[in-house]
């Protein structure tokens, strides 16, 4: 592949310095802003990812700021998601849709203060919409990014590298909840959370000054734990079925497609309501596919094919060295959506045995 062009449209993160001291290998574009997707290559990041403690620049996970007196109107007017019951130190997963009910984008939102919520956003222009929507209904809120930027701990060791760096407190930290918590004397928001299944968080690391210090503190702890810099991981999200907006799903599908039909309870009134409803039933859905024989990198949608007809697609794919199979996620018609169904997915370089799976792997 070719190499992307610096400039300062494709933005730099707070911790772009200690990555690259770190020798990131790849980098892809999320958010207008460079995410690291491979350090030693992808199969050693895996091992490593599952057995020790990663340090991962996940700044494109954007903050948009809502605050003002209609901060909560906004935020119930964006999405399905009843808020209502949303506690002070609590983390949702929130689809976010459009009037037609299709998926804009997929975030983790934050309450950090009175009228006042951090959404922690995918690949996608949420602000634009988001002001759009402010300026249609005259709301009383400021929709802006501040200089926030996540880092994620993940991995078994990462309880024992927090606590060495912020305190005993971390273990206190249940999952989707947060606490501030104070570094060198500046406070973060910190939570239990993170885009892998091997358990860790994710500080919100305010003021891009405040970034390598951090950086540089957790590695210098986390000597004797094998620490190191990581990433999302192709294979390991997969087995754990976390998806990934503009790949898994996009502006065709709905929450209901996706498998987040249980975060689409509000009974108040909000954007795509009506729309949304009218498709609770789907015909698709989200799905764990075991591909058989050799598979290329999934850089396209691939077709799925069953009784002579196309009846899907998967759009993500990776070799499990733990399962040893392909472990996929497509999106499968509902008269073979069942565990079990055969199916043939049709690469770029021919077509391979495929099965629904009856769960994702971890
Ligand atoms: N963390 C934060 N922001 C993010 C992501 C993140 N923004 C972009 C992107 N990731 C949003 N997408 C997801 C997808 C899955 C999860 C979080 C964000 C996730 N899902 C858990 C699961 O499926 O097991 C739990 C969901 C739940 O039960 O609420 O964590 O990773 N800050």
């Amino acid at each position: 592949m070719a190499q992307i062009s610096p400039s300062r449209r494709v933005r730099r993160t707070p911790f772009s310095d200690g990555v690259e001291a770190q020798g990131v290998k790849a980098y892809t574009v999320y958010n207008h802003m460079l995410l690291p997707t491979v350090f030693d290559d992808v199969v050693t990041d895996y091992h490593h990812l599952k057995r020790h403690v990663q340090v991962w620049d996940v700044s494109c996970e954007r903050q948009v700021s809502i605050q003002g007196p209609d901060a909560r109107k906004l935020m119930d007017m964006l999405s399905p998601r009843d808020m209502a019951r949303m506690a002070q130190d609590q983390c949702y997963y929130v689809p976010v849709i459009d009037r037609q009910g299709k998926m804009l984008n997929d975030p983790v939102s934050l309450c950090v203060g009175p009228d006042h919520y951090w959404v922690s956003v995918a690949d996608g222009d949420f602000w634009q919409y988001a002001c759009g929507v402010v300026d249609a209904l005259g709301l009383d809120v400021v929709v802006e990014e501040p200089d926030v930027s996540p880092l994620g701990i993940q991995g078994p060791k990462s309880d024992d590298l927090m606590a060495r760096v912020f305190g005993d407190v971390v273990h206190e930290i249940k999952f989707f909840r947060y606490k501030r918590l104070a570094f060198e004397g500046v406070n973060f928001v910190v939570a239990r959370s993170g885009y892998s299944k091997q358990g860790g968080f994710e500080i919100y690391v305010e003021g891009t000054e405040n970034g390598m210090p951090l950086w540089d503190a957790l590695f210098a702890a986390g000597e004797d734990l094998n620490v190191r810099a990581g990433c999302p991981n192709l294979i390991e999200r997969i087995e754990g079925g976390l998806l990934s907006f503009g790949n898994d799903i996009n502006r065709e599908n709905t929450p209901f497609e996706a498998g987040l039909g249980k975060f689409c309870n509000a009974s108040a009134d909000y954007l795509g309501k009506q729309a949304l409803e009218a498709q609770s039933d789907p015909h698709r859905m989200i799905r764990p596919i075991a591909i058989e024989g050799d598979i290329p990198g999934c850089d396209r949608a691939w077709p799925i094919f069953a009784d002579g007809q196309q009846v899907g697609q998967v759009t993500s794919a990776a070799r499990s060295p733990d399962f040893n199979t392909n472990v996929a996620i497509g999106m499968v018609a509902n008269t073979h959506w069942d565990a079990g169904t055969k199916l043939e997915v049709e690469t770029q370089v021919g077509i391979r045995a495929a099965q629904v799976q009856p769960s994702y792997w971890i």
